[in-house]
């Protein structure tokens, strides 16, 4: 077995190098490793000084995320995090100047290592951060209390409570890092840990006290802290901890802070919110993983891309490809559509660069890559086309038609298509090996989830090259399979409906939004349709009805088609579920949206009645999860985790609630398999339990287990 960690003496300098592929996580043996490498440093008459390093292409990115789930209780985390700490303080106390030279990232453990040695180096490229907060946890090896120490309090509680990255410059200008080395890193480290040793310097973090000197403006910054996290936490509880042990850095020594810290790490690795964050961290990755599929399988190389349609959904696909230096042909069958498509798409460029994003120079940049047409010339140039026209079958099939003939044989035929069956167009096309769906969520150039849908003749190097563009995209590319409305507009029709039923029972717009915000949700399911526009769901049902199917089975709502026929698409009109003043986004309750929800309910003979927010949240969750279960069940999404991944990056589902199928694990299939029987029985048949959750439930497991 390969050493974690080597020793080596060059100039005089012991060189400790953490060896742990893929990102020199510290795993067991890798502390352990470097504390005793280091002590053989300081008793090594050959060495003057110590270089910590990591080989490959990073220096240590943090604990091993693993061991997290393996803590089995406070105790055991309080003894690990004493060790840890204690291990820390030692190599603090190494007699001969300590050098972190670093590259790649230093993160979590990482940076909290760096933090114990006497001084860090960096290469220009790398980075450093306290990225546990997106794992429901807290700093746990002294990250709060030496960091506020290097860099002050208010970029410690910004680096904690957001998990952001610092570039080596940042990190440079705030005293995280003491020297950025252009050239050869482990040479610069050595030479400037020997200049140190010259010069018989050693300064150790933990009594740097001059940053965290001014108690008031620290704990005042700790306050607003505090108060900006009540907008964006959205109900996580990591970054309030976070805010709690830095705050201890300003109230006790630096003793007693690593005691709160190793108390508050305890409660939250334990905590189901850290449970479901690392679930995710995972399942983010995992998704990339697709049977049949290894990491070089034959994929195409996309240089350039096509669209063909530039309504809200082209403009935002095109926008997407452009940002990541893909040029683009965008055509639209009119002169006016496409005149409209590309002034949407300057301006939305342009309010970019008047927030300062991007310059002017880049703005006309990202506009120089777009080549709109009428026509198709081109197309035979092109790696990938993405079909984008409205959501109408007969339209898109004529599309896929005309692709086969004007593209080259080994062109990716994409269609972002929000449910229709791939197959059809991929028939149409008459290469159906090529095809495949690309589902963008709207805004296409915003939302990172992007649903590959695989037809039944779609090769592997097309789901290859989809998946890798996905990531040159800058998307989270998850594989479905080609069911009506894949996976996440599948079982949305299922929150939906639930919402819509709430809503005739007795429950108003605007309270089903809070409950489901008060939740998590960046926005409840009404402003959601909103913004997405109410026409999109109507013509949708309207193709539905047209072949004799329904979305969700169940009660329909009538109100949504009601809307529809009234011209309330939402926002775009100045009215939806909610009315909008002109120039304002706020939505404004409507008295109109009541009487239109009394007169549904007397029509269904429902007599309307108050609904609490937990009745609220537990039948649209119920609702979604039991469809989850069907669509596992049926393989049209691989793993519980891809369906997470989709909510989270498709919907803005909660993170720290982990997704549909880690809530519903959370609280237990039995229990929500009652839920399902209960609502049947309150409600109707159209609550059917998924023969997956009743198994899974009699079996004594989780969708993840
Ligand atoms: C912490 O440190 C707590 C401390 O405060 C207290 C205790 C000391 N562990 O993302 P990639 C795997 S909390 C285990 O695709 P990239 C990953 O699963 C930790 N595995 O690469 C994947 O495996 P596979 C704080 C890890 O280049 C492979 O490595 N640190 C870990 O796009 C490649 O990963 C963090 O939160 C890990 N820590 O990005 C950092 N990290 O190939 C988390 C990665 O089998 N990591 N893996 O799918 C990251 O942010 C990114 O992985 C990184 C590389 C930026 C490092």
């Amino acid at each position: 077995m390969p050493e974690l960690v080597r020793y080596h003496v060059q100039e005089e300098v012991a060189v400790v190098t953490v060896d742990n592929p893929p990102v020199n996580a510290l795993s067991p043996g890798v502390p352990e490793g470097i504390s005793e490498m280091v002590a053989r440093a300081a008793a090594d008459p050959a060495a003057r000084a110590v270089v910590l390093i990591g080989a490959g292409t990073t220096f240590i990115a943090g604990a091993d995320i693993r061991i997290f789930g393996t803590i089995p209780d406070r105790e055991a985390s309080l003894r690990r995090s004493r060790e840890i700490h204690a291990r820390l303080l030692a190599l603090e106390d190494c007699p001969k100047p300590l050098v972190a030279a670093i590259h790649g990232t230093a993160l979590g453990g990482g940076l909290e290592f760096a933090m114990a040695c006497h001084y860090r180096v960096g290469v220009p490229a790398a980075r450093v951060g306290q990225p546990e907060v997106l794992l429901g946890i807290i700093p746990g090896a002294g990250g709060t209390q030496r960091l506020p120490r290097l860099a002050g309090v208010p970029t410690a509680l910004e680096l904690c409570t957001q998990g952001n990255h610092s570039s080596a410059s940042r990190a440079l200008a705030e005293g995280i890092l003491d020297q950025i080395v252009e050239g050869d890193l482990l040479a610069g480290a050595i030479a400037f840990a020997r200049a140190k040793a010259a010069a018989g310097e050693i300064r150790k973090t933990r009594h740097l006290d001059a940053r965290i000197a001014d108690r008031q403006a620290g704990l005042t910054a700790c306050a607003a802290a505090r108060a900006g996290l009540r907008k964006i936490a959205r109900g996580a509880r990591a970054p309030y901890a976070c805010v709690d042990a830095i705050e201890a850095a300003l109230t006790l020594d630096f003793g007693g802070g690593c005691q709160r810290e190793i108390e508050i790490f305890a409660d939250c690795v334990l905590s189901a919110e850290s449970r479901n964050l690392v679930r995710l961290f995972f399942a983010e990755r995992e998704v990339a993983k697709v049977p049949g599929i290894a990491k070089d399988s034959p994929a195409r190389q996309i240089r350039s891309a096509a669209v063909v349609g530039a309504g809200t959904m082209g403009g935002g696909i095109a926008m997407s490809y452009v940002n990541a230096g893909i040029p683009v042909i965008l055509r639209e069958a009119g002169q006016e559509a496409l005149d409209r498509g590309l002034s949407v798409i300057r301006k939305n460029y342009e309010i970019s660069a008047s927030k300062g994003k991007i310059s002017k120079e880049q703005v006309e940049r990202a506009l120089s890559l777009i080549r709109p047409t009428l026509g198709w010339e081109g197309f035979d140039q092109v790696d990938i086309v993405v079909e984008a026209v409205f959501e109408n079958f007969e339209l898109k099939k004529s599309v896929f038609a005309e692709l086969g003939r004007v593209t080259r044989p080994d062109c990716i035929l994409a269609s972002n298509t929000s449910t229709l069956d791939i197959d059809q167009f991929a028939q149409a096309s008459g290469r159906p090996a090529s095809v495949v769906g690309h589902h963008f969520f709207s805004p296409a150039n915003v939302m990172k989830l992007l649903e590959i849908v695989r037809g039944k003749h779609s090769s592997l190097e097309t789901i290859a090259t989809s998946l890798q563009l996905a990531k040159k995209l800058g998307k989270v590319g998850v594989v479905v399979g080609n069911c009506f409305g894949f996976v996440a507009n599948r079982m949305l029709a299922y929150y939906l409906r639930e919402a819509h039923l709430l809503l005739e029972e007795g429950a108003s717009v605007s309270q089903i939004d809070q409950a489901l915000t008060d939740f998590g949700f960046p926005v409840g399911p009404y402003a959601m349709q909103d913004i997405a526009g109410i026409d999109v769901g109507a013509r949708i049902r309207q193709y539905l009805r047209s072949i004799g199917k329904t979305r969700a089975e169940g009660p329909q709502s009538v109100i949504p088609d009601q809307l529809y026929e009234m011209g309330r698409y939402g926002q775009k009109t100045g009215a939806g579920w909610y009315r909008y003043e002109p120039g304002n986004r706020a939505p404004v309750p409507d008295p109109l949206i009541e009487e239109l929800a009394e007169k549904a309910a007397a029509a269904r003979g429902l007599t309307r009645r108050p609904i609490a927010a937990e009745e609220i949240v537990s039948r649209v969750m119920t609702a979604l999860a039991n469809e989850g279960a069907n669509v596992l069940a049926e393989g049209m999404a691989l793993r519980p985790g891809d369906i997470d991944v989709i909510y989270v990056h498709g919907f803005g589902f909660p993170r720290h609630r982990g997704g549909p199928m880690a809530y519903a694990d959370h609280l237990g299939l039995p229990a929500m398999l009652a839920k399902v029987r209960e609502y049947r029985q309150t409600f109707g048949d159209h609550w059917s339990a998924s023969p997956l959750l009743e198994r899974l439930a009699a079996e004594g497991k989780g969708f993840y287990s």
